[in-house]
């Protein structure tokens, strides 16, 4: 989701992180879902139907059947929801018994006062295609000052509890120091037990500020802005967060660790702000993204998304698949590096997975698309040969590749030149020019490599 920008400077830096250039194009977007209103998440229900299930923004949840191409209803609480910018239903969990309790959960912001709303709903049976619209509220979290940052990923860690990530408050800067007080829900990650008998949630005993210790029972983590997406690596387990940033970092956090404080007001990823200067001077009080990026390139906003598990083989196992929202750029990490996978004109509002772990990327603008493995590179030439007279003379030789497909085309004796398309991607054209012959014998014959493929040139008296 796009940020509220300031023009506030970063003071200092400790560590930045170079983002490579873009790669040879790796994976392509194979279209699932259009024609939606404004989606902003898409999920699975792990109970082995292979549903899909799209969340927009001004209350709808949608579910898609395996091999459909249009979604049916599943659930719409348009009536309860303020929706427009960062507002809105913001995000989705299936409970992990999902198959048997038909138990799921929901993030939005209130009609009214745009307060922050966990709530639960059921479908019965769970393999309906229809929600019951009964709500349980779980927990409600004043957000009353501004409409932004209001954080929205609801998942279930591989312990069982329910994970929330909660924006800052919203506005710049963090007037309030929300994210850094304790005291308070806004900026954290919260972990709580909706299985508790008798109560809506409970908060784990082992949670790090529980009970006498100081601080909210419900927090896991904090000193996050505005976590809007994060996920749980489905191998490992390990959580992954997307922390949006303020006018210069996108971050990355993983692992999270219980009462772990990831900087924010104090630092935007691994920079120092302006708001507590003397706080960045005991560095060792925070724990730093895995990685950030600036803004550059049109790049604005990190939308969080999966540790690639699938068996399609679409990526290699373990790449941290993220994007951002301005540019539309699709990001791979390795554990090491950054690379650009694709580059698109989405706005990407999240990814998502299904049940075989393969990844998904929404766009607000109203579309669904896998990700998939990109094509191999094919190349063909045309025509393949031609033909000329003593005198000197010009031609072209048309190249048809794959999107994102290089190539290049060489001349391989010193009478033909290329003059145009020495190198290119995708389709493309290449002129040469052919000298004028007056020796012996009668005929020459030569070549030019175009594509990979041979490109012959034959010269007669
Ligand atoms: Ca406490
Ligand atoms: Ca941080």
């Amino acid at each position: 989701m796009k940020i509220v920008h300031s023009l506030r400077c970063l003071v200092v830096a400790t560590l930045f992180l170079t983002p490579t250039p873009a790669m040879a194009q790796q994976i392509q977007l194979s279209p699932v879902l259009s024609g939606l209103a404004s989606p902003v998440f898409v999920g699975n229900a792990g109970d082995n139907l292979n549903r899909l299930f799209i969340v927009e923004q001004a209350g709808r949840i949608k579910v898609l059947q395996p091999g459909d191409s249009t979604p049916t209803v599943f659930l719409d609480i348009t009536g309860k929801i303020v929706s427009g910018g960062e507002q809105g239903l913001l995000g989705l969990a299936f409970h992990p018994q999902y198959m048997s309790n038909g138990r799921f959960f929901v993030y939005y912001t209130r009609l009214g006062d745009g307060a922050l709303v966990i709530a639960e709903y059921h479908a019965s049976p769970a393999s309906s295609n229809t929600a019951g619209t009964a709500e349980t509220t779980i927990l409600t979290i004043p957000h009353p000052t501004n409409t932004n940052h209001n954080g929205g990923m609801l998942a279930f860690g591989p312990d069982g509890y329910l994970y929330a990530g909660v924006g800052d408050g919203g506005g710049a800067n963090d007037v309030p120091n929300n994210a850094q007080n304790k005291n308070s829900l806004l900026g954290k990650i919260l972990r709580i037990n909706i299985n508790a008998p008798g109560v809506p949630y409970a908060a784990p005993s082992d949670n790090p500020f529980f009970g006498a210790v100081e601080g909210l029972d419900e927090i896991y983590a904090y000193g996050m802005r505005n976590p809007w997406r994060f996920s749980f690596d489905g191998q490992t387990g390990q959580q992954w967060i997307g922390d949006v940033g303020q006018g210069a970092r996108e971050e990355v956090d993983t692992p999270i660790v219980s009462g772990g404080n990831y900087g924010w007001r104090v630092f935007e990823g691994t920079a120092c702000t302006n708001n507590d200067q003397t706080l960045c001077g005991n560095p060792a009080s925070y724990i730093f993204p895995v990685f950030d990026y600036g803004h550059s390139l049109g790049r604005c906003s990190l939308t969080g998304g999966y540790v690639y598990r699938g068996s399609q083989g679409a990526l290699p196992a373990g790449t941290y698949v993220y994007g951002d929202y301005c540019s539309g750029e699709i990001f791979g990490w390795n554990g090491s590096t950054q690379s650009v996978l694709l580059d698109t004109a989405l706005n990407i509002s999240s990814f998502g997975e299904d049940e075989q772990g393969e990844l998904y990327v929404v766009n607000l603008g109203g579309s669904v698309s896998r990700i998939v493995r990109a094509a191999p590179c094919t190349y063909s030439i045309s025509p393949n040969r031609a033909a000329y007279g003593p005198a000197a003379s010009t031609g072209a030789v048309a190249v048809t590749a794959g999107a994102g497909c290089a190539w290049t085309a060489a001349s391989n004796d010193s009478w033909i030149t290329v003059t145009a398309g020495a190198g290119g991607s995708g389709n493309g054209t290449v002129t040469y020019s052919v000298a004028a012959y007056t020796g012996r014998p009668k005929n020459r014959n030569g070549t030019i490599t175009i594509a990979g493929q041979t490109f012959s040139v034959k010269q007669s008296k």
